[in-house]
């Protein structure tokens, strides 16, 4: 079967005609053909969707609300289809899957009902007979790229804030997963949305995406992905002062600390290192222990990895499904050799699975005597390895947490609430767990992370909203007569001295 990109409500081939393949991770299997879009393609996208963008902006935000209902609807009826499919494109387990298509429906009917909120303020003014109001103004075509390891979520969280604002959209999902993308703004089609207000193009050539960045009529910049991608974007429109909302990598720790809930914190670490292969920007992939729970943590983690079955992530059998590509394979096993010749210990794991011969399978690792600046504890892996440093204190956790390059997720297990509250306040990620892991976002709060992880924006939420949105403060004088702020004041008031 093949998918075609979405430009100006029309569905069409790439400029060129050329194609390309999207592969089921599980077992190199065809997914689909996908039209692949060339340079040409993004002008004629970044086109429609100007041209879309008069009415839209215009259309009363409770309409706009109203088509993002619809939209959430549609997915909602088409959630297990969606999960299906996003297994076999991306790799993740069924349940997973389900989970990934959940979020994008929460986050449809939280930015639908937006459509009557879009919250600007008023304040009182210093003149009389004045009133003054800042309020919410969508700001023109963005382009929104995103990677493939939540391709449905990710793109929910910066498509739905970016619609219900009044902006159109370019979107670019990863090359991974196209079909994804593409299926995914079918629903908005479906849903009624007005030609040229969401375009799709795909394609797995850099050009392309830079064509995009680059594009004058491009404003803003949402983008989800690799440190290195991200980091170019920015400097490159940076050049040209567009705003660029950026969501990098992640080095995420889980700290137990010995008065801890041990089998809640052993399940929990399974889940956060490992759920989604640990392709997670939320990910685990430090464990920072204290030394008198330690032994008894890595038996536990040690005993219950070894049970995890590797497989299609559409059979119920299965507990980790595949990485994403051959690269991604190479990198992981790359850093299971830079560990060892690092000095750390392998306790488990270490090695390509390759039980059936096809698919890109790692078994999950665990890393014993980490110490904080070991390159597999401060790089990201994104793959399904743990790396786990022992401290002597929760003042020790805090520091080895903080220091480090990203800074999107933490999590501390303790059952003190001093220490909880310590932790709160002391570890400097953009999210903060107490006894539960590090992953598991819900989508009515700010998502994002400090110092390398993002540039200080931040998706989901209200926070949101000031991705796509530009304040537009607005005064009012009714008085009928010249009143000059900061300088008639007295005067006007009758009390100059
Ligand atoms: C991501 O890995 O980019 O918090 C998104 C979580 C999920 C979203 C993760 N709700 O783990």
């Amino acid at each position: 079967m093949k998918f075609q990109n979405y430009i100006g409500g029309k569905w069409v081939d790439g400029a060129s005609g050329a194609i390309y393949h999207s592969v089921n991770p599980a077992n190199e299997e065809i997914v689909g053909e996908v039209a692949q879009a060339e340079v040409a393609d993004v002008d004629s996208a970044v086109e429609a969707a100007s041209a879309a963008f008069h009415s839209w902006r215009l259309t009363p935000a409770p309409r706009r609300g109203e088509i993002l209902y619809r939209a959430g609807q549609v997915l909602k009826d088409r959630k297990e289809e969606l999960a299906q499919l996003l297994t076999r494109e991306m790799g993740k387990v069924i349940a997973e899957a389900r989970g990934d298509a959940q979020e994008a429906i929460d986050m449809a009917f939280y930015m639908g009902g937006e459509g009557r909120r879009l919250l600007g303020y008023t304040a009182p003014v210093e003149m009389p007979n004045k009133f003054g109001m800042a309020v919410r103004e969508p700001i023109g075509v963005c382009a929104i790229i995103t990677p493939w390891n939540f391709p449905i979520a990710v793109p929910s969280w910066k498509i739905f804030p970016a619609l219900v604002a009044g902006n159109t959209i370019v979107y670019k999902p990863s090359p991974e997963t196209p079909i994804l993308g593409i299926e995914f703004v079918r629903v908005f089609e479906d849903a009624g949305l007005p030609p040229g207000v969401i375009n799709v193009i795909t394609a797995p050539s850099v050009e392309v995406g830079q064509a995009l960045v680059r594009h004058p009529k491009v404003r803003v910049i949402s983008f989800t992905g690799s440190t290195k991608t991200g980091t170019a974007i920015a400097a490159e429109a940076g050049k040209f002062g567009k705003k660029v909302a950026l969501e990098m990598g992640g080095k995420n720790a889980i700290t137990v600390l010995d008065d801890a809930n041990f089998d809640l914190a052993v399940e929990a670490i399974l889940w956060s290192a490992f759920g989604t292969t640990g392709q997670r920007c939320t990910a685990c992939s430090r464990l920072i222990v204290q030394k008198g729970i330690a032994p008894k943590l890595k038996e536990a983690l040690t005993e219950r990895t070894r049970v995890l079955r590797l497989g299609d992530g559409l059979l119920p059998s299965t507990d980790v499904g595949p990485l994403i590509n051959r690269p991604a394979l190479d990198k992981v096993h790359k850093y299971a050799g830079i560990g060892q010749a690092e000095g750390a210990r392998l306790l488990i794991g270490g090695k390509i699975h390759s039980a059936t011969g096809r698919g890109f399978f790692y078994e999950p690792t665990l890393f014993d005597n980490v110490t904080a600046n070991m390159r597999i504890a401060q790089e990201e892996i994104f793959g399904p390895m743990l790396s786990i440093i022992e401290v002597a204190s929760l003042e020790e956790a805090v520091e080895v947490n903080n220091n480090c390059n990203y800074g999107l997720s933490s999590s501390i297990f303790t059952e003190n609430v001093n220490a909880a509250f310590r932790a709160m306040r002391d570890l400097s990620t953009g999210i903060v767990y107490i006894n539960h892991g590090t992953t598991g976002a819900e989508i009515q709060f700010p998502f994002g992370g400090t110092r390398g992880t993002g540039n200080g924006h931040r998706d989901a939420g209200q926070a949101g909203l000031e991705v796509f949105t530009e304040w537009k403060s607005i005064y009012v004088d009714y008085s009928g007569r010249l009143q000059r702020a900061q300088i008639d004041t007295d005067a006007i008031l009758g009390n100059a001295n």
